[in-house]
């Protein structure tokens, strides 16, 4: 709104020329999105204290999670509501990619609240069957998926890091290669989430890289001098990149270990889903595998450890799936290996943004 209402004013204050400028409006969405999860934060964990809004263990679980039986969950809410508050003040809301990542934000949001409230009915760590959340999932994946293939301007070529040359038209096949990216990254975020802030701290990382890849993809002259694909209006999903890091921050400051909140299915969902999204729009997707490397890590310790479980008659490769509670049961400290893999994160983050250069 900040941008619509007070932009146009520049023409009698000049000092509003100042919110023409997308890295102006990024950081202060940034900033904004910080301040409201921290104010609110302590509200809502009151609150759902209150409301008996908590977490239930699952008996296989590592014995040390025991003791976080009854932590409030849900905090996705608070997450959500940062961002799309932050996104509605200081981006421009005319743009359709901005449109189509808050719709992202509500409705998978939606699914994992559904999710985390029938978890709190039934009283058990069982929300929705795997089944109907991926069939929720997929079909709301190929509605973003359309939503996007719509966007006047927007090229169904894909293009790959380092071969700046093969750019394959998937043409309206577009629409079930962007459902598989961010159904894949909504999930993969919904496992990642079992250590206290590691979700998070990873999503922060990866919202802040694909702020840049926004910048320069929306950007013209940058576009052309890097030989990457150019597209128009994609600048401001820098802006909203900038709200979930800030939101990310603002969370993170509650969740960090030991952890008073859980943002829940609410915000696993919901975060993986829009990481997936902007990665589509920014062109960017392979690039996920990398600045997303530990996400990709994290599902693919379920896959290796359920298909060899199955192969094997009851054998497992890892101690337990996914990867954070193997290195658990091996003895590390919860904070060492939170601490460790954002480490990584921040190096795959960096060589990711390296390839912008690799072409
Ligand atoms: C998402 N949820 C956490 C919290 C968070 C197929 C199988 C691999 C599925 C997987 C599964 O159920 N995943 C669900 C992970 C849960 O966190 C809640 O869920 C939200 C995210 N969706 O916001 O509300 C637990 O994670 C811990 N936690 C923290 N700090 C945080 O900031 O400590 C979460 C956030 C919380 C808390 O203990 O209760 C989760 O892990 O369920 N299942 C698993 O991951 C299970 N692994 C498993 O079964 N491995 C098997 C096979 C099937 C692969 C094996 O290796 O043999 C683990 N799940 C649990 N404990 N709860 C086992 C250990």
């Amino acid at each position: 709104m900040i941008y619509l209402f007070l932009y146009p004013l520049h023409t009698i204050f000049s000092f509003f020329n100042v919110f023409r400028y997308i890295t102006f409006r990024t950081i202060y969405a940034g900033l904004t999105a910080f301040l409201i999860c921290c104010l609110l934060c302590p509200w809502i964990i009151k609150k759902l204290k209150k409301v008996q809004i908590k977490q239930f263990i699952r008996e296989e679980g590592p014995r040390s999670h025991q003791i976080k039986a009854g932590t409030p969950t849900m905090g996705g809410l608070l997450i959500l509501f940062s961002i799309v508050t932050s996104t509605l003040l200081w981006a421009d809301l005319t743009n359709k990619y901005i449109v189509i990542l808050i719709v992202t934000a509500i409705i998978f949001g939606l699914i994992g609240f559904i999710d985390d409230y029938s978890k709190q009915v039934k009283k058990k760590n069982k929300g929705l069957s795997a089944k109907s959340k991926f069939l929720l999932q997929t079909l709301i994946g190929i509605l973003i998926g359309i939503l996007i293939w719509l966007t006047p301007d927007f090229s169904t070529k894909i293009t790959f890091p380092f071969f700046k040359n093969f750019t394959p038209d998937f043409g309206i096949l577009h629409i079930l290669f962007a459902a598989f990216v961010i159904v894949g990254s909504s999930n993969a975020v919904n496992l990642t989430d079992g250590l206290d802030g590691l979700a998070i701290g990873l999503v922060i990382i990866t919202g802040a890289t694909y702020m840049l890849f926004a910048y320069v993809t929306g950007h013209i002259n940058i576009a052309e001098y890097l030989q990457i694909n150019y597209v128009p209006g994609c600048g401001e999903v820098a802006v909203f990149c900038g709200a979930l890091a800030g939101a990310g921050l603002g969370f993170l400051w509650f969740n960090t270990y030991p952890a008073q909140i859980f943002m829940g299915d609410t915000g696993s969902l919901s975060l993986g889903a829009l990481i997936g999204a902007i990665a589509v729009i920014t062109k960017q997707e392979f690039i996920l595998v990398i600045v997303g490397g530990l996400f990709v890590l994290e599902a693919l310790s379920v896959i290796i450890q359920v298909s060899f479980f199955k192969i094997s008659n009851g054998k497992r490769l890892f101690k337990m799936a996914p990867l954070h509670h193997h290195f658990e049961l091996k003895g590390w400290a919860e904070p060492k290996i939170i601490a460790r893999f954002w480490i990584i994160s921040i190096i795959l983050a960096l060589i990711s943004i390296s390839t912008l250069k690799l072409r």
